[in-house]
């Protein structure tokens, strides 16, 4: 049996699809055991090295912007940032509050809406609106100034994520990459959906260029429904619940409630498990970390304070990127 269970085992790939039916077969005679931990071990679902939670954090609602409520969750004093994020905000605006014209220089913006219109403006003539379900992947590089208010009445809703840029590419010209809910490419697999924003899950890929390798999924998981992602072993991870209770790392942990965020430890892949009666909706988010030295001004951020001195010279007298500054308004 042991040789056997070794000889299956170096061929796991090629014998799954025979083991699986091998299993049902079996699994009533005394082997039982046996024959679950040779497939606990062919299950092609679990990792390695599973990713485990190394820290939760609640994220609970702050102002920011002008009279905007925010739950931050990166950025935070306990999570301060986690290499090459900076910061996310899961935010919440009803008009007249918003976030009015500002500058932004070193990094990439992600505004992911969950609920409602965010209508932007910037410096270059750049406008538009996104709804729910639509991204808008801002490359800032070497300046942006843009507002970014509610679409109309009523609560708006949504993500947005500061991913950094390493120092090669701060200074780039600023780009966007918009994609329409109906854009984004998603699948589904035994009660578990994911719309990839970045990367690739489920054998389906985002179109989102980043510059900065980052994988960005949300997921949706009916009652009883699991989920194995592989994450890359060198990025940083982590996990922020929109909505429901969910297991993360091992089948046996405590669930975990919505508005918290989840660090995952090092690792191959994170599994995930709702364990509970009701929808679990959570984002996992994982990027290549830069290793740089970061010096952070409010909406500037750069390796050095010679840079950012540089900058606020540079916004304060819309040069160097913040040309177009000069006699702009948003309207
Ligand atoms: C900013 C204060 C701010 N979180 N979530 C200071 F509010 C902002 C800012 C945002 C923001 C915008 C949206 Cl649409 C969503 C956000 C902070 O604009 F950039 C600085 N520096
Ligand atoms: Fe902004």
């Amino acid at each position: 049996m042991r040789a056997a269970v070794t000889a299956i085992a170096s061929h796991r790939r090629l014998l799954l699809p025979v083991l699986q039916s091998f299993q049902t077969s079996i699994t009533t005679n005394r082997n039982r055991t046996i024959v679950r931990n040779i497939m606990s071990e062919m299950d092609p679902t679990s990792f390695a090295r599973p990713r485990l939670v190394t820290k939760k954090v609640l994220a609970k609602h702050q102002r920011e912007g002008d009279g905007a409520i925010v739950r931050r969750c990166i950025g935070r004093s306990e999570l301060k940032s986690l290499d090459p994020f900076l910061m996310m905000d899961d935010f919440s605006v009803s008009p007249p509050a918003g976030f009015p014209d500002h500058p932004h220089r070193g990094f990439e913006t992600v505004t992911y809406m969950t609920q409602g219109g965010i209508t932007h403006q910037d410096f270059a003539g750049h406008k538009g609106t996104i709804h729910t379900g639509d991204v808008q992947w801002m490359t800032a590089g070497k300046g942006i100034i843009h507002s970014e208010m509610p679409a109309g009445e009523g609560v708006h809703k949504g993500l947005q994520l500061w991913i950094n840029l390493s120092s090669q590419d701060k200074m780039i010209e600023p780009r966007y990459q918009e994609l329409l809910s109906e854009d984004i490419p998603s699948a589904e697999q035994d009660g578990a959906e994911v719309r990839v924003i970045a990367g690739e899950s489920m054998g389906v890929r985002s179109p989102v260029y980043t510059r900065t390798p980052t994988m960005y999924l949300d997921f949706s998981l009916r009652p009883r429904a699991q989920v194995h992602q592989h994450v890359p072993e060198s990025w940083n991870a982590f996990a922020y619940i929109l909505e429901g209770e969910g297991v993360f790392g091992y089948q046996n942990k405590t669930p975990i409630s919505a508005n918290h965020v989840l660090v995952l430890g090092p690792g191959d892949g994170v599994s995930v498990w709702n364990k509970s009666s009701k929808p679990l909706r959570f984002v996992l988010i994982a990027g290549q970390p830069l290793n740089e030295p970061v010096v952070q001004y409010g909406p500037f951020v750069m390796n050095t304070q010679a840079e950012i001195d540089q900058t606020i010279e540079d916004y304060h007298y819309s040069k160097n990127g913040f040309e177009m500054a000069k006699h702009w308004r948003s309207h």
